[in-house]
């Protein structure tokens, strides 16, 4: 048998902005709103890969480490409620043409790889709530933090004690 990891594409967020985001996140929705994703987890996924055996893995690398794009910067503007998936987000009101390339890049490629990515649109965004089934009172808007994206990284989902946990596997720089 061999072994796979569930991995996933996704933009770091600086820890100066995430600490930023759980202190406005407490303000504004209160206790029963949904389950608080834990800062260390918070992030912008590019591309969910699924589970990925060790030699796709590799594949997926290579590509990542050929990836060309220059450096973009997003603002973190915008809040939302997916009521179906219980996901309360953090998003952007224009998302940056640098940001849809770079997932439209790497979803390709997972595709090319073999791993399904869904049909449906990308809506890039930081889940901040989970099972939040219920109607959520949104605030207007989200104090727009800039992030510079000045590179992507490789994550594994891990579930241990039973918590959701992401593990920075690799990271490459946008440049070119
Ligand atoms: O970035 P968020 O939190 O929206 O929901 C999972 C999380 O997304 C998503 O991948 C990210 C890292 O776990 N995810 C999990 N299973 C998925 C699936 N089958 C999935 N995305 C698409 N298809």
């Amino acid at each position: 048998m061999t072994s796979t990891r569930r991995l996933f594409f996704a933009i770091a967020l600086p820890d100066s902005v995430r600490q930023a985001i759980i202190g406005w996140r407490a303000g504004q929705f209160p206790y029963e709103a949904g389950r608080p994703v834990a800062a260390a987890n918070l992030h912008i996924t590019l591309a969910f890969l699924g589970e990925v055996s060790a030699n796709k893995e590799q594949a997926l690398r290579a590509a990542a480490m050929r990836l060309q794009q220059k450096p973009f910067t997003l603002a973190l503007d915008d809040c939302g409620h997916w009521p179906g998936s219980g996901v309360v987000w953090l998003g952007m009101k224009r998302a940056p043409r640098g940001l849809l390339q770079l997932a439209q890049r790497l979803r390709a490629q997972a595709a090319r790889n073999g791993c399904y990515q869904s049909p449906l649109p990308f809506h890039p965004h930081v889940t901040l709530l989970r099972q939040a089934r219920q109607a959520v009172a949104l605030p207007p808007g989200a104090p727009g933090w800039e992030i510079t994206v000045d590179g992507f990284s490789l994550y594994a989902s891990l579930f241990d004690n039973g918590r959701t946990r992401y593990m920075l596997l690799d990271s490459w720089p946008l440049a070119g």
